[in-house]
């Protein structure tokens, strides 16, 4: 995260970290939403902390089984999501994130609204250095980034993409934080951090993929919860 403040152990109790180096978040007791894109079945013994990396609170788990989307592109990074599934289940003072999802709970976010990009990504474009500490930054959600960025026609597929950035690109997501949320005021979860051209570039703001076209997989994915349904 460019430009972020320090977030507090127990604002975001549903951020995931993984030991691949991504974000994600717990979206069921047993579930984790992530990038696709951090995912690599050649690596096997795959750790996960939920609720704060190096606090007190965050519990270890092991990933059972992974769920790329089935229309993930790796060239495109198009539908950049995979769901994890725990070996065991989450449970107590960790609730999962309220995901921005159809049909009931789905709202698109208004151009400029201010959005909540975490992780421990890097966070300085000279060195390269990774936070030790999670860190929040606030950008601005773009509508139409497809014609109001230098990225490539197609680059950006509005469906299943958006961007958000700063005007100035003083805030941004960065490597590392791929995998993690934006959330929007009432920490409802409109992306997942996926790409960028650089970072902090306000011409290439960064770019999520969009939770909201893939409600029906993510519905359907939490079948294979063996925890019971809330
Ligand atoms: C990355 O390399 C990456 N500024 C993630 C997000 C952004 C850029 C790069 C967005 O994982």
């Amino acid at each position: 995260i460019i430009g972020g403040r320090s977030a507090s152990a127990g604002d975001y109790p549903f951020f995931v970290e993984w030991s691949r180096g991504c974000g994600g978040t717990l979206i069921h007791q047993d579930l984790v939403l992530s990038a696709a894109h951090c995912y690599n079945p050649a690596s096997q013994q795959l750790t996960v902390w939920v609720g704060g990396v190096r606090t007190g609170r965050a519990r270890q788990r092991s990933i059972a089984a992974a769920f790329v989307h089935p229309q993930y592109d790796p060239d495109t990074e198009a539908y950049d999501f995979v769901i994890l599934k725990l070996d065991k289940e989450i449970r107590g003072a960790i609730q999962p994130v309220v995901l921005n999802t159809q049909p009931s709970n789905f709202r698109d976010p208004e151009d400029g609204e201010e959005l909540t990009v975490i992780g421990y990504g890097v966070t300085d474009l000279v060195n390269q250095a990774q936070s030790q500490t999670l860190l929040a930054a606030d950008v601005n959600y773009i509508e139409d980034c497809a014609t109001r960025s230098n990225y490539e026609l197609g680059v950006v597929q509005p469906t299943i993409m958006f961007c958000a950035g700063a005007p100035r690109g003083s805030h941004d997501s960065c490597q590392g934080d791929s995998g993690g949320p934006i959330l929007d005021s009432n920490n409802r979860q409109i992306g997942i951090v996926s790409f960028g051209r650089g970072c902090a570039d306000p011409t290439y703001p960064g770019v999520y993929a969009r939770v909201s076209a893939v409600s029906k997989w993510i519905d359907q994915m939490k079948c294979l919860s063996t925890a019971d349904q809330p």
